[in-house]
């Protein structure tokens, strides 16, 4: 995501007299007195900091994974001209930042989700208004509501099948990309559920979906130059990125073409429901304007608009972070062919419900485990705070610290995909693969309290909390029993080198041995 503003500063020219700008206004801010004393990794350069190799790794981990097994779980590393950051693992920590309110979304992120989805979307609102829109949304996906959207869910999952079923010459372990196929289903999925999109034009979703993941391939890529860009554009003001935005190069043109698409599909499905003489389907949209539906809407005072702002974050949200979890779960079965056989003979043994499933769920907790997808998140506080942490650290100065004083506008990173590593919680085979460490009571039971799933971050927690963890895990049991069921996964010959990588630094991405996002899997057909 965040390449964009750097893909500006470089398509524009106007890259090196910027950072000149930059260094002087940064050069000029106070250091941070209390996380200079807090030990941690020393940085390759000044300009960059320790930034390329937290973000540029080969691999996801490569040194923060390292970083965390020499420092701990509360280090600092340095950020862009000689800024101070904290890498927070610890789960005190990051339990109290994710449900304060002197902790936001940094701008870079704000202003990079206003530009995919729209000013009014869930992602992007602050405060009350925030507030007020999830106390609207959060009964579509309870518990009870996101179990009326399975027969939806199964039918997305069948139609893989048929597509396999049609693409498979007899039974031959074909070599077949799976992530198509899995992005089409979340994404059929989540439109039927959110838009009830029966009548909808499949060509505008189609084009949405075209465009978005143009959008994706322009300002997918970090480089030290986005990077740089990031630094830069965490100290811009807002109107400066809405100006941007206007500028004619084609990433930003593609952006705007996605959110005009993602408009113009909220305003017709609004417009169908309201024309529609009965008030039917439980998709979000309808009840949302339903007469029941627009009580709420005004108690929360949400508009019409507020509603089709929210098209294009579902339609992002619901989709792809789905789409990678699945196929980084496939790629690991076809990596561990014992277990793919355990977890197929529980999928086909008879009439277990999904939640009766020890290994399904094992598994799926497992994967969001090993592969969160957004791995590394960033927030900055609005006012002076202290953080309080689960273990004390010790600090450079030798006094052992509890908690950690800091002031506004300290950028704080939040290592989830560290915290999910943790030898001292998760045991000393953290890194590895191993699906049965949530069945003997063996992984880490925290205060029971944090994030919403197994004390897992995936799904983040607090006011932020992923809106459809629900739906997503439903999601996954669905898929992944109609295709363990139905077909059996194996590494191309060559196994992990021409396979799989994992990639990405904000967003983990699997991909093919070309580069490109893709799991390559041989697929053949269980009698
Ligand atoms: C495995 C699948 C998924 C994962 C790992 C995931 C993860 C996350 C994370 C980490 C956030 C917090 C982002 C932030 O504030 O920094 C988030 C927010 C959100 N997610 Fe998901 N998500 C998944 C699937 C879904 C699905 C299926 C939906 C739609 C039904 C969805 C809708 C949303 C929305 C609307 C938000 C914004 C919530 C807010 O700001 O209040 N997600 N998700
Ligand atoms: C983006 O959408 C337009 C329709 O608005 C379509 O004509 C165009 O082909 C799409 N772009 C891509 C890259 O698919
Ligand atoms: C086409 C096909 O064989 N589909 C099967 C996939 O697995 C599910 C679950 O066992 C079956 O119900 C389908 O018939």
């Amino acid at each position: 995501m965040p390449g964009i503003l750097g893909y500006w500063l470089v398509a524009t020219g106007v890259g090196a007299p910027t950072v000149a700008l930059i260094l002087l206004f940064c050069l000029g801010r106070a250091a941070n007195w209390s996380i200079r004393k807090i030990p941690g990794p020393s940085a390759p350069s000044w300009t960059f900091g320790n930034m390329k190799q937290l973000l540029l790794p080969k691999q996801y981990g490569d040194h923060e994974f390292n970083w965390q097994r020499s420092h701990g779980a509360v280090y600092r590393i340095k950020g862009c001209f000689g800024e101070d950051r904290l890498m927070l693992s610890d789960s005190g920590a990051l339990q109290s930042i994710i449900g304060s309110t002197k902790f936001e979304h940094t701008p870079v992120f704000h202003n990079m989700v206003k530009l995919l989805s729209d000013g009014g979307s869930l992602s992007v609102v602050k405060g009350e208004r925030h507030r007020r829109l999830r106390a609207a949304l959060n009964p579509r996906f309870s518990a009870a509501t996101v179990r009326q959207y399975e027969p939806t869910m199964q039918n997305a999952a069948q139609a893989i099948t048929e597509n396999l079923n049609a693409m498979l010459d007899i039974d031959s372990g074909q070599e077949i990309d799976m992530y198509p196929l899995l992005a089409t289903a979340t994404l059929t999925a989540i439109s039927q559920v959110v838009l009830g999109c029966a009548t909808v034009d499949a060509e505008l979703i189609k084009d949405f979906v075209r465009n978005n993941t143009r959008a994706a391939a322009l300002t997918a890529g970090l480089t030290s130059t986005s990077i740089l860009a990031d630094a830069i554009g965490a100290r811009l003001p807002e109107w400066v990125w809405d100006l941007a935005t206007l500028l004619p190069l084609e990433a930003f043109n593609v952006l705007r073409k996605v959110r005009q698409l993602a408009r113009r599909i909220g305003r017709r499905v609004v417009q169908e429901k309201k024309n529609a003489a009965q008030e039917g389907g439980n998709d979000v949209f309808t009840q949302l304007l339903s007469s029941e539906g627009s009580d709420k809407m005004k108690r929360a005072s949400l508009t019409e608009e507020d509603v089709i702002a929210q098209t294009s974050l579902f339609l992002i949200a619901g989709q792809e972070p789905a789409a990678h979890t699945l196929a980084f779960g496939l790629l690991e079965l076809g990596r561990n062919l014992q277990f793919q056989d355990l977890l197929r003979r529980e999928v086909l043994s008879f009439g277990l419900a999904y939640t009766d499933m020890p290994l399904l769920n094992a598994f799926i907790k497992e994967i969001l485990r090993l592969y969160p997808i957004s791995p590394l998140m960033e927030r900055i506080t609005v006012e002076d705070t202290i953080i309080p942490l689960a273990e004390c650290i010790t600090a450079v100065t030798g006094e052992r610290v509890s908690q950690i004083p800091i002031r506004r506008g300290q950028i704080v990173n939040l290592a989830i995909a560290s915290y999910q590593r943790l030898e001292s919680l998760w045991g000393p085979d953290a890194h590895e693969f191993k699906p049965s460490r949530w069945l003997g009571g063996a992984a880490y039971q925290g205060g029971g309290t944090v994030g919403p799933y197994a004390n897992l971050l995936a799904f983040l927690g607090g006011p932020r909390t992923c809106l459809g963890w629900r739906f997503a895990t439903l999601e996954m049991q669905i898929i992944f029993s109609e295709l363990v069921a139905n077909f059996s996964f194996t590494l191309p010959v060559g196994g992990d080198s021409a396979g799989v990588r994992v990639q990405g630094s904000t967003i983990l991405r699997p991909v093919t041995s070309t580069g490109e996002k893709g799991a390559v899997l041989c697929v053949t057909r269980v009698s």
